[in-house]
Formats: structure tokens, sequence, C-alpha cells
């Protein structure tokens, strides 16, 4: 029944919008992908059977089977590749680095051992061992089925008691995703989705194990369509298509997903206004309404760094126009924001109006740049603007062309784009809402089809729009927004959970997909504030906004349908609350550019569940960095808080209270804040108004903390300050060491300490009095902080 109420809903919605025409599109669309689908099927499976033969090869062995054959090789001591054949090669879209074999010890013909993992061959399947020959992973050989034009392979993985299997990219789910069944095929859930609503999005066949000591992560390069079903046992892993090709990494997690990281690339570093607050909402029609909206803002001394413009800029929905008639002064309006200190971000659907006389949809046809049927004839769909034609983006020429558009749509002035609809999405009436598994993909000249392309979509349109970005402002950092992707989307885009609903469980499912989107190596995620698809009450709206304060994309979005919710319009205690996750926020921006320098420059996880650094499995709270402990309010009427403490010794943000763990502490949890704990140890550099000042929450050893700073854009110079924090008799010693060619942009560093009281610091001889707990030092290498004893 929910079903159909929501289909209906969609139906009448969508009409109101665009014309009754579009249902019949809806679902004329749906019979036609039915009809050229075919009936389901379940694939005969035929086992491989046992191993008759192994013969070392580089890096490796080469393990026969009857109608099969294994290649396994190390590519680094935690690094291992086993692919099957007979293999349906795909381009390798995921990959950012090439890969050289490494030669491991050989025990023996089937032991194969490096200094951090071993491989065994055994009769029924592989085992993986860590360096001390504790099992991590026992996988039965698998079996395979010949599926329409594909091979299909599947296989068991064993489970141990108390393993928990983590990652799969964005779910609402537990993040432990043991009891689960999980499709691998990228969907948009049409308009609204709670929990238990499979699949979203943007999977990612990234399967990371949490063992009790220790655990491993295993990454499918394979985008085909599959599925990963936890509910018994064993776990069972399953492609329609593609190579059957995976990699094996030894725990620790942290290091294994910073190793997966540096396999399907890096991110890159953002620019720094991307990582303050943003403003969207579906249906601003007119430049009037976006600009009440920025000056609401502006007016009211709240931080807006960036808005984002919906489907509402276009002509009719037509990809890459500007409504002339809605937003008179497009430029010009953008180029005001800007000067204002906010960016625009404009939405990019990928679908392009089926129309003569169009020339975006002329020009592709002309370049042959939209995917195809089988048949030869472009491939439509019915989108926003009705039916469309799709570009092909495994087409280098199509990546091009559309690369192109992006570029001269730079022109006006807009900071970053927002990619919308790319799972590929569509309005079909019934089933599947996209392409047909038969429809036609270039794949780099190879050919195929969607069944092999869909999970690529999204990747490779982000792709496209960053490489085109790049070439037309070489001096600029690309900012993207999907919502779709695949393994390696990190490298280009930072993604949001989309159309959750506006409920307490849509909260609590919406901090599942981010930290499992973080798992899954999408470290820069966020989600519509207060929900996209309906209203939610204040307190609810309020505890959504500053649980994403504290995630890395940080941004307000909602349904046209919904009820305005601008923070003002929600009365005085939630603007208030807002206020302070706003001023929160704007100080955090050095420590969080830090991290993001960290995610890109080594694949540190900003959003890190606590079991990464030692704690405890949970979702009741994360970290921030390694410094920072988030516990957000997810329930109604809540004004406390159970927060389950790692190990070691925790102090109340901004305050001198400290708490020691493991265990659990009860923090208070009033509705304008959110209990945000600091590690012991930490030095964390913040903004205080125009100043940088060092907060020093200083542990047994002292404190450490790192700054990275530049112009906040672009590639040029950049300096790294590395703050050590010594315990001394009476005080501390702070050591300050500075690297990198750009200057110090403060006139002085301000330093706060936290746990004891600050009388002053000395620097060259001179002693300088704190002030109100804060005292300010021209730059130093070594100060001398005296304490009140
Ligand atoms: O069919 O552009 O998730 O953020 O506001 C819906 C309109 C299309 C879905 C996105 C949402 C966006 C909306 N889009």
């Amino acid at each position: 029944m929910r079903g159909l109420a929501k289909v209906l809903h969609n139906a009448v919605r969508m009409a109101w919008l665009l014309g009754p025409s579009i249902l019949g599109q809806a679902v004329r669309y749906a019979w036609v992908r039915d009809r050229l689908e075919g009936r389901p099927q379940e694939p005969r499976w035929q086992g491989v059977g046992r191993p008759l033969g192994l013969e070392p090869i580089p890096g490796g062995v080469r393990v026969r089977f009857l109608e099969a054959e294994l290649r396994a090789v190390f590519l680094g001591e935690d690094l291992l590749c086993l692919a099957w054949a007979p293999e349906e090669a795909l381009p390798p879209y995921a990959l950012a680095e090439p890969l050289e074999p490494f030669e491991p010890q050989r025990l023996g013909e089937d032991l194969l051992k490096t200094p951090r993992m071993a491989l065994r061959v055994g009769e029924e399947g592989l085992e993986l061992l860590d360096a001390q020959g504790r099992l991590l992973r026992r996988e039965a050989y698998p079996q395979m089925a010949s599926w329409g034009a594909h091979r299909a392979w599947r296989y068991r993985v064993a489970l141990a008691p108390g393993e928990r299997v983590l990652g799969l990219g964005e779910r609402a789910f537990p993040l432990d995703r043991r009891g689960g069944v999980f499709r691998l095929w990228n969907r948009d859930p049409g308009g609204s989705y709670g929990p238990g609503e499979d699949p979203l999005y943007l999977s990612v066949p990234l399967w990371l194990s949490l063992l009790p000591e220790g655990g491993y992560l295993a990454f499918y390069e394979n985008p085909a369509e599959g599925l990963v079903d936890l509910r018994g046992e064993e776990g069972l892993v399953a492609f329609y298509g593609g190579p059957f090709r995976y990699y094996l990494v030894p725990g620790p997690l942290e290091e294994a997903l910073a190793r997966y990281l540096r396999l399907t690339g890096l991110p890159s570093l953002p620019p720094r206004w991307a990582l303050g607050f943003h403003f969207a909402r579906w249906g601003l029609k007119t430049q009037e309404e976006v600009e009440g909206v920025v000056a609401g803002f502006l007016e009211r001394g709240l931080p807006l760094r960036a808005i984002h413009l919906d489907i509402d800029h276009m002509r009719g929905y037509r990809v890459f126009t500007v409504d002339e008639a809605r937003f008179p002064d497009f430029p010009g309006m953008v180029a005001r924001f800007r000067a204002q200190g906010v960016r625009t971000v404009l939405i990019l659907d990928p679908g392009v109006k089926r129309e003569a006389g169009f020339p975006p949809y002329e020009e592709g046809l002309r370049e042959g740049v939209f995917c195809r049927l089988p048949s030869g004839e472009v491939f439509q769909g019915p989108v926003w603007p009705h039916l469309a034609a799709f570009p092909d983006f495994t087409h280098p020429r199509a990546r091009a062309w559309w690369g192109e558009k992006v570029g001269d749509f730079l022109e006006n002035g807009v900071s970053g784009f927002w990619l919308d609809m790319n799972e590929p999405a569509l309005f079909a009436a019934w089933g599947e809402p996209t392409f047909p598994r038969g429809v036609r993909h270039a794949l780099e000249g190879q050919g195929g089809d969607h069944l092999l392309a869909h999970n690529l979509y999204g990747l490779l349109m982000a792709r496209a729009t960053w490489e085109g970005f790049r070439e037309r402002a070489p001096e600029g950092r690309p900012f993207l927004l999907t919502r779709s992707g695949f393994a390696g989307v990190q490298r280009y885009a930072w993604a949001w959970t989309g159309d959750v609903e506006s409920t307490w469980e849509g909260l609590r499912t919406t901090l599942r997909a981010l930290l499992g989107l973080s798992l899954s190596g999408v470290p820069f995620v966020g989600s519509d504030i207060g929900g996209f698809s309906g209203n939610p009450s204040p307190e609810l709206y309020l505890r959504w906004f500053q649980l994403a304060a504290l995630t890395p994309f940080f941004r307000q979005h909602s349904a046209f349908w919904t009820r305005r919710r601008e923070p003002w319009r929600l009365g005085e205690e939630v603007l208030e609350g807002v206020r302070e996750a706003l001023a929160l926020r704007e100080a955090l921006l050095p420590y969080l550019y830090t991290l993001a320098w960290r995610a890109a420059r080594e694949g540190r996880l900003l959003l890190r569940p606590l079991f990464l650094d030692g704690g405890p499995y949970t979702e009741e709270a994360f970290g921030l960095g390694e410094a920072l402990l988030v516990a957000p309010v997810l329930e109604e009427g809540a004004r406390a808080k159970e927060v389950p403490l790692p190990r070691g010794v925790w102090y109340a943000w901004g305050e001198d209270r400290l708490w020691e763990g493991p265990g659990w502490v009860r923090l208070p949890a009033p509705l304008t804040a959110i209990p945000l704990l600091v590690r012991a140890g930490s030095a964390l550099p913040l903004l205080e108004g125009e100043g940088l000042v060092l907060h020093l929450y200083p542990g047994m050893e002292g404190a450490e903390g790192v700054l990275f700073w530049d112009e906040g854009d672009g590639e040029g110079p950049h300096r790294e300050d590395r703050f050590r924090l010594l315990p001394a008799q009476g005080g501390f010693r702070l050591l300050w060491e500075a690297e990198g060619a750009y200057p110090w942009p403060w006139r002085e560093l301000g330093l706060r300490l936290f746990g004891r009281r600050l009388r002053g610091a000395w620097v060259g001889g001179r002693l300088l009095e704190a002030k109100e707990g804060r005292v300010w030092l021209p730059p130093f290498e070594e100060a001398f902080l005296e304490v009140v004893a």
C-alpha cells in the first residue's frame, strides 16, 4: 500500500508540474522497457570444481580449473588481486594507479606470503591470513552461469562469529550489513525514502570485514549488476556480468581504506568555500526569489557560502539553459552573490530534451554521443524535459562534448555543479526507473550493454563534468556534488544522500547512509537538512542542522511541495540554535580544511565510525577527524545523550570538564547544542573572529595538532603548521614548526588552554598575559605557557 500510495503521489506531482502527457510517457516507457527486458529467470549455476594444477607466475600463482582459471597476484605487501577467467573485461574506470606485481615469499606452491598477509590455495577455496597467520577470510571457489550475453559469477564467503560486514556504499540500513540483502544497482527510490529502502543511488562493491581482532577489505572491481546477501551464516556475492576480479587488503581497516583510496583515487582537495554552509530549495523560480533568500541570510548575519539552483533555473528543463524571462540578469546575479561571498552551484541533469532545433540535442545527434538501443535507434526516456536522449559517458567523445558544454556554462560565473538523476533515473510508471539493460554503451570502443555500464553512469558523468571544468578553468578547483557514483567517484565529486524523508527515522537513516558512504571510500558527504520530502518539526529541523554542521557537506535542501524552511521561518529558538551551529562550523573551518587536505593527501576519512580509532562499534557517535567525537541527538524530545566513549580521556567541547573511557557517559543535550567531545591530546586550529586560535586540550603527554592553509582555491603555495604542546615545570612548552611557501596569513596566533588555567605566555623573554583565558602571540618557534598553580 505504501508503495502504491507513493506511486500515485508522484504521479499527481509530476502531472501538476509537467502536464498529464508525462504520465502517458511514463506508462509507455515502462511497457517498452518490460518488452525489451523479457522475463527474469534464475541463472543455471555450475561450480568451477577443484583446482587441477598450480603454476607460479610473477607476483603470484595461476590456478587451473576445468573451465575456469584464477590468477592470484600480489600488487604490494598489503594488496592481493584475484582475477577469474574467462573474463568479460571492462575498461578500468574505477582505478587510479597502474599496478605492478609484488613478489611474495613462496612457502609452498599453495601458500604465498608477504610481510602483511598470506594466501592459501585450498581444495575447496581460498584462505586469506594476516601476518600472524590468523584466518581473515575463507571463500569457496565460485560458480558460473551464462546469463544472456554475459557470464554470471557467484560465491560464498564464510562469516566468523561476531564478524561484522560494512561498506557497500550508501544504504538505509545499519552500518553492520549482516542480516540484509543488498543490490549493487544504483537506483533513484523516487522522491522519498526511509529505513530499509534498497538499493539507493550510490552503491560501491566494497566489503569491509570487522573482526573481533582486526579485519580486512575486499573490493570488487566490477560495475555490473550484482548482489550481496548477508542474511545467513555465510555471505553470498554475485555479479551478473563483468569481470570477476577483486582485491583483498588486510586490516587495520583505517589503513585498508587508505590503501583502497590510493587504488581508486584520492579525493581532490576542495575549494575552501565548499566547507561552509550551502542553501538549496527546489521551487525557487525567479531571480527575485533567489536573491530574496540570499539577502535573508546576509541581513541576519548568517554565514552563507553557496546557493544551489535546482531545475527551476532552466528553460523548460532543458539542460545548459537559463530561463531569461525568470532570471533576467543571471550572470549579474551570480557576480553580485560572489562579491558578497556566496558562490552559485547549478544543477545538471544528464537527459537532453529530444527536440528538433534544441542545439545540444542536435549537436549530440550529429556527434553520435547518445546511448542507443540494440536496433541502433537513439534511446529515449521520460524525465523532466519530457522525452530526452542521454549522453553515453562511456564514450570519450561524449565526455569531451559534455565537458565543452560545462565549460561554456562556466562563463556565467557559477562555481560548481550539482549532478542529479545520474543513476541514471527515469520516470517509469512501474518497475525499474532506469534504462533497459540492453541499451548499448561504447565502453571506450569495446562496446557493451547497460547491465555492465549502469553503475558507471554517475561516476563517468562526474568525470566528464570535472574534466570539462578543469579544461576551461584550470586555475580553480572544481566543486561537484553528485547523487550517484561508483568506486572512484571520490576523485571528482562530493555526494549527498538524496530524497530522504523528513522524519526522525529519516534522520537516523541519514546518519547511517553518511557513515556507510564514508566507510565505502566516499569521504565528502552530506544530507538535505530537515529531510527532502516532508515538513520537519522545528525540533527535527534543528537536530538535523546540528548533525549536518558536523558532516563534511553542510547543505539545507527541500522539495518544492514542502513548506519553506529558511531558518528564520521556524521560530526564535530554532534561529538561535542555527546561529550557534553556523558559528561552530565557521570556527571549525581551519580544522575541517586540514582534514580535507589529509583526505586528499593520505586518504584519511573525515567521518570516522569510532571503531576506526580503536573505539566500539556504535551508531550513536562518530569521529569528525580524530580529535572530535560527535554524539548527534537522533530522538525527539531528548535533552541528554548516552555516549559510548572509546578508551582515553575526553573533554567536553570548550570546557575543562573531562571523562575517562572506555564506558558510557550521559551528556546534556539542550535544544540549541550538540554533544561534542574533544580527545585529550588535541590541538585544534580554529577561527575566532578574524584570528586563528589554537585550542589546546592536553593529555598526559601534552597535545599535538596540524594546520593546513593556502589561498583556498587553485594550486598555489600552501603551508603546514605543526604544533606540539609538552608538559613542563609550571606549565607547558609549545613548539611551532612551519613548512611551505604560503605566508602566515594572520598577524598573531591566539591560544586557549583547557583543563588548566592559563596565566600567560612567554615568548622571546617577554610575558604576554592571558585575558579571558586567551593570549595572543606573534609567530614563534617556542613559547612557554604559564598556568595558574
Ligand atoms: O525527480 O531537481 O534528489 O534534490 O531537488 C526529482 C529536483 C529530481 C531529485 C533530487 C532533488 C532535487 C530534485 N531531483
